[in-house]
Formats: structure tokens, sequence, C-alpha cells
């Protein structure tokens, strides 16, 4: 059932990508779905190994990879994992510039959560790293890198499946710095 399922998916994203070729002019588009399944996947036609489209390990454990740069961008938009599975998210940060500079984190929030506002909070927690007090808004976060770092953040996925937001809480990088947490 489960390699079923992973095999439609991978037929979807096949398609989708076929789909946009034919369309022409949407290869960002393109590219975007195919970064979510997982650095594995990358590269990974239809014909190859199913085996190489999971992105859990022997213990079941989804392992996820996600980078900040000095540019203030992630390079991912969307990652992916099953609802309450146990996530291992590599971060790193790829860039030269210090945490002070140009500090990166990752920040999963809740459902319903104003980033706007959870960032406007943030913002004010310098003492903490910008993870605000009240941290009622947060399912999970990474600490805050500064160039050259990487840090392994160890998560439950939520349990509701879903898209969550998830962002970089350093003051003024949320406008470009935030994704989709996808549950499926
Ligand atoms: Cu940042």
């Amino acid at each position: 059932m489960k390699m079923k399922m992973k095999m439609k998916k991978l037929f979807a994203i096949s398609a989708l990508s076929i789909l946009l070729v034919a369309c022409g002019g949407e290869a960002e588009k393109k590219e975007d779905s195919s970064i979510t399944v997982g650095k594995s996947t990358e590269e990974t036609t239809s014909s190859e190994s199913e085996e190489e489209t999971s992105t859990q390990d022997e213990n079941g454990v989804i392992e996820l990879s996600l980078e900040g740069n000095d540019q203030m961008k992630y390079n991912k938009k969307r990652l992916r994992a099953q609802a309450g599975a146990e996530v291992e998210l590599t971060f790193k940060h790829v860039g030269e510039m210090s945490k002070q500079a140009m500090g990166h984190n990752f920040v999963l929030l809740k459902k319903g959560t104003d980033i706007m506002e959870f960032a406007a909070n943030a913002a004010g927690a310098v003492d903490n790293d910008y993870i605000p007090e009240d941290s009622s808004n947060i399912i999970a976060h990474s600490e805050m890198l500064g160039g050259g770092e990487t840090t392994v953040l160890k998560f439950t996925a939520p349990t509701e499946k879903g898209e969550y937001d998830f962002v970089c809480s350093f003051p003024g990088h949320v406008s470009l710095m935030k994704g989709k947490f996808i549950v499926n």
C-alpha cells in the first residue's frame, strides 16, 4: 500500500513535470515541485528504483535538509513529511556572514499563525536568538546559525495533515525566508 502511494506520488510529479514542460515557460515551478521530495530524488526519474524516492531511513526517520545563505534565502520553498513522523532536519548556513549580521534559523509554526506578527514579536527577542518568550505558536525551531555552521533539528511532524509555515525569525528575514512544511 505504501509502495503504491509512493509510486502514485512519483507518477504525479512526473506527470506534472511533463505537463509543465509541455506548457513551457514554467521551469521554475517544475523545479519547485521536485525539490520538495527530498535530495535523493532530485535527479531521479520515474524509471529508477523506488527506494531512492524515500526520504526515510531504516528507523522510519524522515531526513530533510535545508540551507540558508548570505543572500537571505533558503534553498527550498517546501519540505515534506508524513503526519506524526519523526523528522531529522539538517539545517546549514552556507554563507560566510556572522550570526549577528546574517543569522538564520528554522522555525516551524502552528497553523493559523500570522507570520508577520510572529516575526515582529521575534524581532524583540534579541537576547534569545530571536525566539519570542511566548513560544506557543512554535512547533519546533533550530538554533540561530552564522555562516558555515550546521545544526540538526529533531522533531515530530504534526499529526494533522496540511501546510505549515516555516520562517527565519532573524529581524527582517521573514519576507524572503519562508516556506511551507507540507504534512501528508
Ligand atoms: Cu535568516
